[in-house]
Protein backbone atom coordinates (compact mmCIF):
# COMPACT_ATOMS: atom_id res chain seq x y z
CA UNK A 1 0.00 0.00 0.00
CA UNK A 2 2.63 1.96 0.62
CA UNK A 3 4.58 1.53 -2.42
CA UNK A 4 1.12 2.45 -4.40
CA UNK A 5 1.03 5.58 -2.79
CA UNK A 6 4.85 6.50 -3.81
CA UNK A 7 3.94 5.24 -7.21
CA UNK A 8 0.78 7.50 -7.44
CA UNK A 9 3.08 10.61 -6.55
CA UNK A 10 5.51 9.77 -9.52
CA UNK A 11 3.01 9.34 -11.91
CA UNK A 12 1.12 12.51 -11.13
CA UNK A 13 3.89 14.67 -10.69
CA UNK A 14 6.82 13.61 -13.04
CA UNK A 15 4.65 14.26 -15.85
CA UNK A 16 3.95 17.74 -15.02
CA UNK A 17 7.42 18.78 -14.05
CA UNK A 18 9.27 16.69 -16.83
CA UNK A 19 7.15 17.15 -20.23
CA UNK A 20 6.22 20.81 -21.15
CA UNK A 21 4.17 22.10 -24.13
CA UNK A 22 6.00 25.63 -25.36
CA UNK A 23 4.63 27.49 -28.86
CA UNK A 24 6.99 29.12 -30.66
CA UNK A 25 6.08 31.79 -32.87
CA UNK A 26 9.58 33.44 -34.28
CA UNK A 27 13.03 32.53 -34.85
CA UNK A 28 12.84 28.98 -33.14
CA UNK A 29 10.23 28.46 -35.83
CA UNK A 30 10.67 25.44 -38.73
CA UNK A 31 12.33 27.15 -41.41
CA UNK A 32 13.51 30.23 -39.25
CA UNK A 33 17.00 31.31 -37.56
CA UNK A 34 16.96 29.64 -34.64
CA UNK A 35 14.93 26.20 -35.49
CA UNK A 36 18.18 24.41 -35.42
CA UNK A 37 18.89 25.07 -31.72
CA UNK A 38 15.17 22.79 -31.52
CA UNK A 39 17.15 19.80 -33.34
CA UNK A 40 20.26 19.95 -31.50
CA UNK A 41 19.66 16.91 -29.00
CA UNK A 42 22.66 18.25 -27.13
CA UNK A 43 19.73 21.01 -25.74
CA UNK A 44 17.48 18.44 -25.19
CA UNK A 45 15.18 17.08 -27.04
CA UNK A 46 11.56 18.92 -28.64
CA UNK A 47 9.09 16.83 -30.49
CA UNK A 48 6.61 18.52 -33.07
CA UNK A 49 2.97 18.66 -31.90
CA UNK A 50 1.13 21.33 -34.24
CA UNK A 51 0.29 23.99 -35.48
CA UNK A 52 -1.56 26.33 -33.59
CA UNK A 53 -2.63 30.21 -33.04
CA UNK A 54 -3.29 32.42 -30.22
CA UNK A 55 -6.99 32.85 -28.81
CA UNK A 56 -6.49 36.04 -27.82
CA UNK A 57 -4.70 38.96 -30.37
CA UNK A 58 -1.24 39.94 -29.37
CA UNK A 59 1.12 42.69 -31.21
CA UNK A 60 4.03 40.59 -32.49
CA UNK A 61 6.60 43.32 -33.17
CA UNK A 62 9.65 43.52 -35.17
CA UNK A 63 12.44 45.34 -32.99
CA UNK A 64 16.21 46.33 -31.56
CA UNK A 65 18.85 46.77 -34.16
CA UNK A 66 18.86 43.10 -34.38
CA UNK A 67 14.98 42.82 -35.39
CA UNK A 68 14.25 40.58 -32.91
CA UNK A 69 10.76 39.20 -33.03
CA UNK A 70 8.65 39.82 -29.64
CA UNK A 71 5.10 39.11 -28.85
CA UNK A 72 4.18 41.71 -26.27
CA UNK A 73 2.04 40.60 -23.09
CA UNK A 74 -0.89 42.99 -24.28
CA UNK A 75 -3.89 40.45 -24.85
CA UNK A 76 -6.55 42.28 -27.13
CA UNK A 77 -4.45 44.62 -29.38
CA UNK A 78 -2.53 42.81 -32.37
CA UNK A 79 -3.44 39.64 -34.47
CA UNK A 80 -3.57 36.30 -33.88
CA UNK A 81 -0.49 34.68 -33.62
CA UNK A 82 0.83 31.78 -35.90
CA UNK A 83 3.20 29.32 -34.45
CA UNK A 84 3.96 25.98 -33.30
CA UNK A 85 3.73 23.47 -30.38
CA UNK A 86 6.36 21.58 -29.26
CA UNK A 87 6.33 19.29 -26.61
CA UNK A 88 10.10 19.77 -24.93
CA UNK A 89 11.89 18.01 -22.08
CA UNK A 90 13.50 19.58 -18.75
CA UNK A 91 17.11 19.74 -20.56
CA UNK A 92 15.32 21.87 -23.33
CA UNK A 93 12.67 24.09 -21.68
CA UNK A 94 16.26 25.10 -19.52
CA UNK A 95 17.93 25.80 -22.48
CA UNK A 96 15.28 27.38 -24.15
CA UNK A 97 15.01 30.01 -20.69
CA UNK A 98 18.67 30.78 -20.83
CA UNK A 99 18.36 31.47 -24.61
CA UNK A 100 15.71 33.66 -24.27
CA UNK A 101 17.35 35.34 -21.68
CA UNK A 102 14.31 35.02 -19.21
CA UNK A 103 13.06 36.32 -17.14
CA UNK A 104 15.12 39.96 -18.60
CA UNK A 105 14.03 39.84 -21.94
CA UNK A 106 11.42 37.56 -22.26
CA UNK A 107 9.30 35.29 -19.64
CA UNK A 108 7.84 32.01 -20.14
CA UNK A 109 3.85 32.27 -19.54
CA UNK A 110 1.07 30.11 -20.48
CA UNK A 111 -0.75 31.09 -23.48
CA UNK A 112 -4.09 29.95 -25.03
CA UNK A 113 -3.65 28.09 -28.25
CA UNK A 114 -6.12 26.93 -31.11
CA UNK A 115 -4.79 23.84 -32.59
CA UNK A 116 -4.35 23.55 -35.98
CA UNK A 117 -3.21 20.94 -37.91
CA UNK A 118 -0.74 18.43 -36.30
CA UNK A 119 1.28 15.55 -37.91
CA UNK A 120 -1.51 13.09 -36.21
CA UNK A 121 -1.25 9.79 -35.42
CA UNK A 122 1.51 10.24 -32.92
CA UNK A 123 1.31 9.35 -28.80
CA UNK A 124 0.81 13.09 -27.87
CA UNK A 125 -1.37 14.46 -30.48
CA UNK A 126 -3.52 17.27 -30.22
CA UNK A 127 -6.73 17.66 -31.76
CA UNK A 128 -7.19 20.13 -34.29
CA UNK A 129 -9.72 22.74 -33.02
CA UNK A 130 -9.31 22.19 -29.78
CA UNK A 131 -8.44 24.69 -27.09
CA UNK A 132 -4.79 23.57 -25.52
CA UNK A 133 -2.39 25.96 -22.92
CA UNK A 134 1.35 25.94 -23.46
CA UNK A 135 4.10 28.20 -22.66
CA UNK A 136 5.30 30.97 -24.55
CA UNK A 137 8.09 33.72 -24.59
CA UNK A 138 6.41 36.73 -24.50
CA UNK A 139 7.11 40.17 -22.50
CA UNK A 140 6.31 43.00 -20.53
CA UNK A 141 9.42 44.62 -20.83
CA UNK A 142 9.43 46.33 -23.99
CA UNK A 143 9.87 50.14 -24.95
CA UNK A 144 6.95 51.43 -24.77
CA UNK A 145 7.45 52.67 -28.70
CA UNK A 146 7.37 49.16 -29.81
CA UNK A 147 3.29 49.67 -29.34
CA UNK A 148 3.68 51.67 -32.27
CA UNK A 149 5.57 49.29 -34.60
CA UNK A 150 3.62 46.96 -37.13
CA UNK A 151 2.56 43.66 -35.91
CA UNK A 152 2.68 40.74 -37.59
CA UNK A 153 0.56 37.46 -37.74
CA UNK A 154 2.89 35.07 -39.25
CA UNK A 155 6.67 36.01 -38.05
CA UNK A 156 8.82 34.99 -40.96
CA UNK A 157 12.57 36.58 -40.48
CA UNK A 158 12.91 36.62 -44.50
CA UNK A 159 9.53 38.61 -45.12
CA UNK A 160 8.67 41.61 -46.87
CA UNK A 161 9.04 43.84 -44.55
CA UNK A 162 12.96 43.57 -44.96
CA UNK A 163 13.78 43.21 -41.15
CA UNK A 164 16.09 41.08 -41.37
CA UNK A 165 16.80 38.96 -38.15
CA UNK A 166 20.64 39.89 -36.88
CA UNK A 167 22.33 36.81 -34.96
CA UNK A 168 25.41 39.43 -34.28
CA UNK A 169 26.04 40.22 -30.67
CA UNK A 170 23.02 38.39 -29.60
CA UNK A 171 22.01 37.64 -26.97
CA UNK A 172 24.63 39.50 -25.07
CA UNK A 173 24.36 42.28 -26.43
CA UNK A 174 21.07 44.13 -26.75
CA UNK A 175 19.65 47.55 -28.14
N1 LIG B 1 12.22 33.02 -30.19
C1 LIG B 1 11.06 32.63 -29.47
C2 LIG B 1 10.51 33.91 -28.96
C3 LIG B 1 10.87 34.88 -30.01
C4 LIG B 1 11.99 34.24 -30.74
O1 LIG B 1 12.57 34.64 -31.70
C5 LIG B 1 10.10 31.96 -30.41
O2 LIG B 1 10.43 31.68 -31.57
O3 LIG B 1 8.95 31.73 -29.99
Amino acid sequence: MKGFGLLLIIVSVFPAVHVTKVFVYGTLKEGQPNYFRMKDHNNGQAEFLAHARTVDRYPLVIATKHNIPFLLNVPGTGQRVHGEIYRVDQKMLEFLDKFEECPEMYQRRLIRLEVQDGPGGGEHTLESGSCVEAFVYSTDTYEPEWLQKPTYENYNAYGDHGLLYSEDGYPEELE
